[in-house]
């Protein structure tokens, strides 16, 4: 018999909604849950692989302990009560020795992380991080120093807009299933699509006017926009009078930036920079900029900033095609699933956290997410006081943050690193203890609730029983708990029971998924209203391009552009990004994504690979400050002739993942530990490195 469940795939942190074909107790068919509005049954490749991840005998199947050096990959198999006892005992003791903040706590942020920030309130430690920094903390920053709201507290939309500027946001392939459907239809519909990247994506390929840029100058691009918009007047009057604050100083300060100095700085001509700001004339409102990772340089936090304010100059806000407030369950009447970070816990006032977020020695960065790069110094430096502990949920720290030396030795120093997680990733193989997570398609999740222009709930449900002696991350937290006196913060004995706990007094129950996969509370999309509805939570209740968030901490919301600097002769600014086929560093490994895409390449120009004696295809020998390994060279015209690029997530580490260990190479063993100390993101692309033709005995 063959039954359908709807459930959120996992094969990325995007949650696309998904139909699971079951027949027999097993998946035999994933695809796009057609129910959902702009999702049919399309997937991506990755989501497409969530089978091969199920059937996959060498994911992780069971807990063990370590027996040999960390990272040796020796481990002993344990039962679920001596690894969950040996953790909390471990715990315990570091909490009595150094007290809770010595416990650190870091994860991608997932529906579960209510679970997990409620085990860290239990325990009384700060030391909840999640990968947030790492990807877009600078855009977070950036949309709370202009709005008063996270980024994820806004959305993007891409289907209404008339023309679509991307700035590196190689929807194409890296993907979310709905906006790069929008992308796609929208563009058949006759929106027209400028990209801008160092290099040629398949994206750009898509686009109608394609820039490659110097690396790291989109802020003098944007500065020169700007300039010619206010010059020439082509901005929205009306929504910039009501709704915009430092309008006086933004002209002031865009003065010297013309589009005769960008053209310098960028290598975008004069001319078409002028043709584009005075597109936005005709277009506006729906003339949309967007980009999304925000982890590159460390003026980060102004670049997210400038595109920000080119939407709010255009008055592209709370509309179709541009971006907009996402609205609660509140606003359409309803109520939304009960948390168990809600509780009552007996600490009340937390120490400073290890990375400082919010204090005035860091204060803009967003404390509720942390920064993670932070990490290796505290620990190495006991500042602001020892840690002692991490505990990595669905968070490669070691493959995931620049540095991976740096990282390594800290995590050297601490008496206990535990790894839930589903895969030997580079951080599981450096673990003392491996608690295994049932895979998405195996365990029921948290509710999510999902805030937007029609607030909706998500359920992410079991599909089929574990194939190994797995379990979701709720019940062993929840199995740390118990052990640790600290039981009565997670009242429920499955996640069956929890999800009925967040969703009483929703009027909801489990069982109002089981049609379609998720629950709309209302049937039409909400927009405030833009003549005297936005709330806008900045001091002024404006759009602050003159940011109190960042005056009163003392950094000023526009500071003096400062050139990008060109790398030294004979090296290359680093590059990375995403391919469609991997997921950062955890699908590599993937039977099938394996196939279509074992390693990653290094992409350079033609022109620099001939003076180094380089042919497409040849082994090269790539080195920074920090690090240095072997790839092979991509070369064509398709990349600025400062940049190299090679994919995120090779190079992997792990012995038992015999299909991905040590193929490629990785970006994060070789960028610097660097970060945008206003915004809070690392700047993965402030590393220079230099290339040359690897030589017989050179392998490292
Ligand atoms: N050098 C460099 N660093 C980067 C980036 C880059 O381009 N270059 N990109 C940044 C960005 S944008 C992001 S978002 C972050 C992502 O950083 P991460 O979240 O660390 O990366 P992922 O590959 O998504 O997943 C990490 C781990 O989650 C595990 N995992 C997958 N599914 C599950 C599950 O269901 N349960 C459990 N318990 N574990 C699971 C995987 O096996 C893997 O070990 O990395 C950032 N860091
Ligand atoms: N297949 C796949 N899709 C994914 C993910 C995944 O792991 N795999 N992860 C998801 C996540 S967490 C995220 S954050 C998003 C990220 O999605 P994107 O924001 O699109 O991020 P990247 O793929 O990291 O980088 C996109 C492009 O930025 C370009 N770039 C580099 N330097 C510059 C520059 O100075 N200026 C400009 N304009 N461009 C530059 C790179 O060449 C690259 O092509 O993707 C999501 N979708
Ligand atoms: S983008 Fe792909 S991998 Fe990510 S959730 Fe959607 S279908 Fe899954
Ligand atoms: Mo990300």
């Amino acid at each position: 018999m063959t039954k359908d469940v709807y459930s959120l795939c996992f094969m990325c942190s995007v949650r696309c909604p998904i139909r699971v074909s079951v027949k027999d107790g097993q998946v035999v068919w994933i695809e796009g849950n057609s129910h959902m509005a702009g999702m049919d049954t399309s997937l991506c490749p990755r989501g497409a692989a969530g089978i091969a991840l199920l059937n996959d005998t060498q994911r992780l199947q069971y807990p063990q302990i370590r027996e040999g050096r960390r990272g040796e990959g020796k481990w002993r198999k344990v039962t679920w009560d001596e690894a969950l006892d040996y953790t909390a005992d471990r715990l315990k003791n570091i909490i009595e020795k150094n007290g809770p903040e010595s416990v650190t706590l870091g994860e991608r942020a997932n529906l579960g992380s209510l679970v997990s920030k409620a085990f860290m309130k239990a325990i009384g430690s700060p030391n909840y991080f999640s990968h947030d920094a790492l990807c877009k903390g600078s855009a977070n920053t950036a949309f709370r120093s202009l709005f008063g709201y996270t980024d994820a507290q806004m959305g993007a939309d891409l289907k209404g807009a008339k023309h679509i500027i991307l700035y590196g946001r190689n929807l194409f392939e890296s993907i979310e299933v709905r906006p790069a459907k929008a992308l796609m239809s929208a563009i058949t519909n006759g929106t027209k699509l400028t990209y801008i990247d160092p290099r040629v994506t398949v994206t750009a390929t898509k686009s109608h006017r394609y820039w490659m840029i110097r690396p790291g100058t989109d802020l003098a691009l944007n500065y020169a926009l700007i300039h010619v918009i206010l010059k020439e007047k082509l901005y929205d009057a009306e929504f910039v009078k009501r709704w915009v604050l430092g309008l006086p100083e933004l002209k002031a300060f865009v003065e010297p930036y013309t589009p005769e100095w960008a053209q310098t700085e960028t290598g975008i001509p004069a001319s078409e920079i002028i043709g584009l700001a005075r597109e936005s004339a005709s277009l506006k409102p729906t003339l949309f900029f967007h980009g999304y990772r925000s982890a590159h340089h460390t003026s980060e936090i102004y670049m997210r900033r400038s595109i920000l304010i080119l939407n709010a100059l255009m008055g592209n806000i709370e509309r179709p095609g541009g971006y907009f407030f996402k609205k609660g369950p509140g606003e359409a009447g309803g109520k939304a699933a009960r948390k168990l970070t809600d509780l009552e816990f007996p600490v009340k006032s937390m120490p400073v956290r290890f990375d400082k977020a919010g204090t005035p020695d860091f204060p803009l960065p967003d404390p509720n997410h942390g920064v993670p790069q932070m990490l290796p110094r505290a620990i190495l430096n006991n500042d602001p006081y020892p840690i002692k502990a991490l505990i990595a949920n669905r968070f490669d720290i070691i493959g995931s943050m620049p540095d991976s030396n740096l990282t390594r030795k800290a995590l050297d120093m601490l008496d206990l690193i535990v790894a839930i997680d589903i895969n030997y990733g580079n951080t599981a193989w450096y673990a003392d203890v491996l608690l295994p997570e049932s895979i998405y398609l195996e365990r029921t999740d948290c509710v999510q609730q999902a805030n937007g222009l029609k607030p909706q709930m998500f359920m992410r449900k079991q599909a089929v029983s574990p194939r190994y002696d797995t379990r979701e991350a709720g019940m062993i937290f929840k199995g740390l708990a118990d052990r640790m006196g600290i039981g009565q913060f997670f009242p429920y004995q499955n996640m069956e029971e929890l999800v009925a706990w967040q969703l009483a007094g929703t009027g909801f129950s489990m069982a109002d998924f089981e049609a379609k996969g998720f629950i709309p509370y209302g049937k039409d999309q909400i927009f405030w209203d833009r003549k005297d509805g936005l709330k806008i939570t900045t001091p002024s209740g404006k759009i602050e391009i003159k940011s109190a968030l960042m005056e009163n901490a003392g950094i000023p919301s526009l500071p003096a552009y400062e050139s990008m600097p060109s790398p030294p002769e004979g090296q290359f600014r680093l590059l990375t990004g995403r391919v469609a086929q991997h997921t950062h560093v955890s699908t590599q490994n993937n039977l099938y994504l394996n196939e279509l895409f074992p390693e990653n390449v290094l992409w350079m120009h033609r022109e620099k690979a001939k003076t180094l004696g380089i042919a497409d295809g040849d082994r090269v020998l790539v080195s920074s400050a920090r690090s240095s390994g072997e790839i092979k060279a991509f070369v064509s015209d398709l990349i600025h002739p400062e940049a190299v690029f090679m994919a995120h997530g090779f190079g992997q580490k792990a012995g038992n993942a015999t299909r991905s260990f040590g193929k490629g190479l990785s970006d994060a063993e070789l960028q610097e530990n660097v970060t945008d100390m206003v915004g809070g993101s690392p700047a993965l692309h402030h590393t220079f490195v230099t290339v040359r033709k690897a030589g017989k005995g050179e392998l490292s």
